[in-house]
């Protein structure tokens, strides 16, 4: 299972509207099929690692990261395929909150005999699933929010000088975001000062992320959709509001890159699932621009609390990333 996390994590940014889903073949202890979610979300990762297994797959164990689908789409089910394939067990990390498949790709499986262990790496799937899993229980994309700061939580100082306050190796592991990540999002006056590119330089990338931009005034001239960049969405409007649209969308995974307003706004509304910080050790002091706008809570118990999940150095600069648990 815990290589069919690792291949499931190659979908990531890539699958949306579907989960990146990994799937291991084995047989008498050997690999004999490796599969995960094809970019745009077909074909999936059970018929990738079927097709790469052939006969081998009869009587193999399969391990997926997430319940094998039981609705007949452009294809059959994963389920049927599994079946006819003749694999004896099946190991799930969870079910598909789908309600297309919700247990009836398990049931499948078992009506043909196949032995079915569930709940296998449950949490570590959950966790790399949370942008699918969120569009289908909530309806809105997962959001991360990712702010490089100094010391001091600056994103630049009182006259607006911004350029470079985290080294070029943080800049070049903002890339690898971008590269998990279905769309790109910024607010209205980020766009207007930085004309940013929001997309994927020099990474191999089969898919350039979605630029979200949140304004209700009319954008400056980015660059138009093509190889070198994602389509361009405009959405105003509560935050809860442009999230639904962008779930309604197909969005899975959205990383927020600013500004200030748009953070805090995010923030305020409990939008924001995910933090990942760059911190660079140099201070600028309270006259600068702060990384998060005023969010105007009357008491710390109003502050949304996330746990530490990572931490690392990157060059000179320090990156954490902190999760918000929800219920
Ligand atoms: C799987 N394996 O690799 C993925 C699954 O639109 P469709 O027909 O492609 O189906 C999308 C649904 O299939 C999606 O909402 C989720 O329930 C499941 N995704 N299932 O067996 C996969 N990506
Ligand atoms: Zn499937």
């Amino acid at each position: 299972m815990a290589q069919a996390l690792v291949l499931a994590r190659r979908g990531l940014g890539n699958t949306w509207p579907n989960p990146a889903v990994g799937c291991v073949l084995i047989r008498d202890g050997i690999v004999v099929g490796r599969g995960w979610t094809q970019p745009g979300g077909r074909p999936h990762a059970e018929v990738m690692a079927l097709r790469q297994a052939g006969e081998a797959a009869r009587g193999a164990t399969a391990y997926v990261t997430l319940e094998p689908c039981a609705h007949h789409g452009r294809t059959p089910p994963c389920a049927e395929a599994l079946v006819t394939a003749g694999v004896a067990r099946v190991v799930a990390a969870q079910t598909d909150p789908d309600p297309r498949v919700a247990g009836r790709g398990l049931e499948i499986l078992r009506q043909a005999g196949i032995k079915v262990t569930e709940n296998i790496c449950e949490a570590e799937a959950r966790a790399m699933q949370r942008g699918f899993l969120t569009r289908i229980t909530e309806g809105r994309p997962m959001l991360t929010l990712k702010l490089g700061t100094s010391f001091d939580g600056r994103i630049a100082t009182s006259g607006g000088e911004s350029q470079w306050i985290t080294s070029e190796l943080a800049r070049r592991h903002v890339q690898l975001l971008r590269l998990t990540h279905d769309a790109v999002m910024v607010g209205g006056g980020t766009a207007r000062a930085d004309l940013p590119g929001l997309n994927l330089r020099g990474m191999g990338a089969q898919r350039q992320p979605v630029r979200v931009v949140v304004s209700s005034r009319p954008l400056p001239d980015l660059p138009p959709e093509g190889a070198a960049h994602g389509p361009l969405w405009q959405v105003s409007g509560a935050p809860q509001d442009f999230m639904r649209e962008l779930g309604t969308r197909g969005l899975t995974r959205v990383l927020c890159e600013g500004g200030g307003i748009l953070a805090a706004s995010l923030l305020r509304a409990d939008c924001v699932d995910e933090l990942i910080g760059y911190t660079a050790g140099l201070v600028i002091g309270g006259d600068g621009r702060p990384g998060v706008a005023a969010m105007e809570l009357a008491h710390l118990s109003d502050a949304p609390r996330f746990r530490l999940v990572e931490q690392r150095r990157i060059g000179p600069d320090l990156m954490h990333r902190w999760v918000r648990d929800r219920a």
